[in-house]
């Protein structure tokens, strides 16, 4: 990869899917029909927090019988053998990458591995449902929800993806549409700030004019293949 130093790499919920795990925007709907804009955010959960904990739950169950595939593995061989900077930034809340090794991974958008606390707004390791209200093991109250980042709420580690993007050699952007900002604007960025940037999606994202190259084709084959 010539005089690259220093890599971000972004993923979506596209390197999932051949895992067995539902993206957000493509064919084949989502939970209920509810569009993803209706469910993820906090006026939906003040709406009908039922209707929002048992997506969550129905989710979080999912996940955890689903395995990483071939482009988490690659990405995670990456990660151990790349001498430079390397930082994976993923939008997904499920753990495939780190299942499959990777140890310089951020998660922007939240975990499903965790619940959130709104009373003493402590994080907590969760595994089970919460649509019960159960108890926070902080301060027993039954204010706990998923600790996930909604639409209209700040997304975590800007300020470490902003130094890595600024830092960056190669931006490389996995399975995700660019539907969702702040993370459809990283290429644009990296790109001012002097990195090549390279696509590998599905097909064409929403942003795919802003990249140097672009590599169309499911993720477990355009991942390993661009790895190795
Ligand atoms: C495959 C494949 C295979 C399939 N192989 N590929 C600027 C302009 C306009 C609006 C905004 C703006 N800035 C902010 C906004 C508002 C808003 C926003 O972006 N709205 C848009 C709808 C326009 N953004 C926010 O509110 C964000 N907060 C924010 O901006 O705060 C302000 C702030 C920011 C920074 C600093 C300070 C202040 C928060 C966004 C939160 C998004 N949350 C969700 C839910 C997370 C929890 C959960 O999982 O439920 O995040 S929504 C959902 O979308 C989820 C995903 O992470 C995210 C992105 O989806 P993703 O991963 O791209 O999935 P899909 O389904 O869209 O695409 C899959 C892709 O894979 C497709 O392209 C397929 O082709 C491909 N694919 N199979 C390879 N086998």
């Amino acid at each position: 990869m010539g005089k690259i130093r220093n890599i971000v790499i972004l993923t979506g919920a596209g390197v999932s899917a051949e895992s067995g795990i539902d993206t957000f925007r493509d064919a084949g709907g989502l939970w209920e029909q509810h569009r993803v804009e209706d469910v993820a955010t906090p006026e939906a959960f003040e709406r009908d927090p039922d209707l929002v904990l048992r997506f969550y739950d129905m989710r979080r169950e999912a996940i955890q019988t689903r395995q990483p595939n071939a482009a988490h593995h690659a990405l995670a061989r990456l990660d151990a053998e790349w001498p430079g900077g390397l930082l994976i930034v993923t939008q997904n809340v499920d753990d495939l990458h780190e299942r499959a090794g990777a140890k310089r991974v951020l998660h922007m958008h939240g975990t499903h591995l965790n619940a959130w606390c709104l009373a003493c707004d402590e994080r907590s390791p969760w595994t089970g449902a919460l649509i019960q209200r159960p108890p926070c093991p902080q301060c027993g109250e039954a204010a706990l929800r998923p600790d996930v980042v909604w639409f209209g709420e700040i997304p975590y580690h800007m300020d470490e993806i902003h130094v890595a993007l600024r830092e960056a050699d190669l931006f490389v952007s996995i399975g995700t549409s660019g539907a969702v900002y702040p993370a459809a604007g990283f290429v644009r960025d990296a790109r001012d700030l002097g990195a090549a940037t390279l696509e590998l999606n599905l097909e064409p994202s929403q942003g795919t004019l802003w990249f140097n190259e672009a590599r169309h084709g499911p993720a477990t084959a355009v991942v390993p293949a661009w790895v190795d």
